[in-house]
C-alpha cells in the first residue's frame, strides 16, 4: 500500500512509519516539526536524543535498504496538503498530526485556541484534499479514549443502541472530553463522520488509550533511527513519567486519589494497530470506530506496580499523592471495550490485564 504517514516525526508516527515501511509498503511522511518547537518553548526535552528527520530518514535506508519519502509542512495549509495528494496519491492517511498533550491545550486561551485550530482545521484540510484528489483513500484517524470522558455505564466502541419513548436507534456514543485537546478530537470525529455520510469517505476512527514504552524492533536498529521519550509534565504520559521519576530517585507524582483508570497500550501494539486497520480498510462511506488499548490501569496501580519493579531493581521507590491539577474525577467506573482490533487480528504485547479500580 501507498502510506501517508501525517505526523510521521512524532512518537507514535515514527515507529508506525518505520514498521510499515519494513512491513513493504511505500511510506509517506508528513510534518512540520510543531513538536519539536514546543519543546523549545515549553524547556522540556525528550530523554532520548532524537535525529533530525532527514538523519533519520538516512539511517533507515542504510539499515534497511528502503525509502521513505517526506513532507515538510503545516497540513493546516490547504494548499501544502493538496499538493501531496498530487505527488504521493496514498491509498491510506494515518492522520497522527496533532497537538496532543491535554495539560498544553489547557494553559491559556492562546494554547487552547491554538490547539483547536491546529487540529480541526488540519483534519478538514485532509478530508476536503481525499475529496478532491484521492476519494478512495482511507483514512485512519487517531482519536482519543479521552473522548468518551468516564461514564457511569460501560464505554462503547463509537457507538451505543438506544431505547427512548419506545424507539430505538444506534448512535454515537456520548462525549464527555476532559480538555480542549480532548474536545479537538470529539470535533474531528464529528467532521469525519459528516464526510463519510455526505461524500462517500471511508475513515477508521482509533480512539487510542495511553501509550506508554518506546522501543520497537526497528527503532533499535541504529542510533539515529531512536525514538522520543517525554517525561515533562506537559507531554510525558503518565507510566512514562513514572517509570523516569523512579530512576531518578524522584516521588512517583500520582494526582490526587489516584483512582483515574483509563486504557493503555505498549507502542509496539500501536504499530500493529494501525497497520491491522490500513489492511482492513473502512468500506466506502462507513465511519468505523475502534477503542485501541489492550490494558486497563487505575493511576494508583501503575504507581504500584513501578514501585515494586523499582524494588526488584534495587531502587528505592517513594509514592507521593499531589492535589490534581485537572479536573476529573479520581474515583469513578470504568469499563471500556476494545474487541474490534483484536477481531482483525491483534494479539498483544501488554499483560492484556484489566484490573479492577481498586480505589473505586
Ligand atoms: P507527537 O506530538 O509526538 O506527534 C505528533 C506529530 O505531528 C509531531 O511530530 C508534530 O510535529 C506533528 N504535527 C502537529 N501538528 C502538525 C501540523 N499542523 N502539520 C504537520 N505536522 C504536525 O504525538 P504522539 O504522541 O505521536 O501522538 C500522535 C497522535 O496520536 C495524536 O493525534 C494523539 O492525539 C494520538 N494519541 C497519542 C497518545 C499517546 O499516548 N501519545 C494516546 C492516544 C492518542
Ligand atoms: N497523571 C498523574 N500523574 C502524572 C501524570 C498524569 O496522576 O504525573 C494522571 C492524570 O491526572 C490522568 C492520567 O494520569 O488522570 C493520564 O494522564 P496522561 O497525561 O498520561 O494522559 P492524558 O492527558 O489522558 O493524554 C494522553 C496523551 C493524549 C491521549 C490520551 C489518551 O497525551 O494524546 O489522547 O493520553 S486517553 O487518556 O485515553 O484520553
Amino acid at each position: 500500500m501507498r502510506i501517508l504517514v501525517l505526523g510521521g516525526d512524532g512518537y507514535c508516527g515514527w515507529p508506525t512509519a518505520l514498521y510499515l515501511s519494513h512491513k513493504g509498503h511505500e511510506v509517506g511522511i508528513v510534518d512540520n516539526f510543531f513538536r519539536r518547537l514546543w519543546d523549545h518553548e515549553l524547556g522540556a526535552m525528550t530523554l532520548t536524543p532524537i535525529a533530525p528527520l532527514p538523519d533519520r530518514l538516512r539511517a533507515w535506508t542504510k539499515v534497511s535498504g528502503k525509502s521513505i519519502e517526506s513532507f515538510v509542512g503545516d497540513i493546516t495549509d490547504y494548499e501544502f496538503v493538496g499538493n501531496i495528494f498530487k505527488a504521493f496519491e496514498p491509498d491510506t492517511v494515518v492522520h497522527f498530526a496533532e497537538q496532543r498533550a491535554a495539560p498544553y491545550s489547557m494553559i491559556d486561551r492562546q494554547h487552547a485556541v491554538f490547539t483547536q485550530v491546529n487540529n480541526v482545521v488540519g483534519t478538514l484540510n485532509v478530508l476536503f484534499a481525499i475529496k478532491e484528489f484521492q476519494p478512495d483513500c482511507h483514512l485512519v484517524k487517531l482519536g482519543t479514549m479521552g473522548e468518551y470522558g468516564t461514564p457511569n455505564i460501560d464505554i462503547e466502541e463509537g457507538f451505543i443502541k438506544i431505547q427512548h419513548n419506545g424507539r430505538e436507534d444506534v448512535l454515537p456514543f456520548p462525549k464527555q472530553p476532559g480538555s480542549f485537546y480532548h474536545l479537538s478530537k470529539v470535533h474531528d470525529s464529528h467532521n469525519i463522520a459528516f464526510c463519510c455520510k455526505i461524500w462517500g469517505v471511508r475513515a477508521t476512527d482509533l480512539n487510542q488509550g495511553v501509550v506508554y514504552g518506546t522501543v520497537t524492533d526497528e527503532v533499535a536498529l541504529h542510533a539515529s533511527l531512536v525514538n522520543r521519550f517525554d517525561y515533562d509534565e506537559v507531554f510525558g504520559t503518565v507510566l512514562n513519567r513514572f517509570c523516569v521519576q523512579a530512576a531518578i530517585g524522584h516521588p512517583i507524582t500520582v494526582y490526587g486519589k489516584g483512582g483515574q483508570t483509563r486504557g493503555f497500550l505498549d507502542i509496539r501494539d500501536t504499530v500493529r494497530c494501525i497497520e491491522l486497520a490500513c489492511l482492513h480498510p473502512a468500506q466506502r462511506g462507513e465511519f468505523r470506530v475502534f477503542n485501541q488499548f489492550t490494558e486497563q490501569f487505575s493511576v494508583l496501580q501503575l504507581a504500584r506496580m513501578v514501585e515494586a519493579a523499582g524494588k526488584k531493581l534495587g531502587l528505592k521507590v517513594t509514592i507521593d499523592h499531589l492535589p490534581d491539577p485537572r479536573v476529573e474525577a479520581e474515583e469513578h467506573y470504568y469499563n471500556a471495550k476494545h474487541t474490534k482490533l483484536a477481531d482483525l487480528g491483534l494479539s498483544s504485547y501488554g499483560h492484556g490485564q484489566r484490573v479492577e479500580n481498586e480505589v473505586a
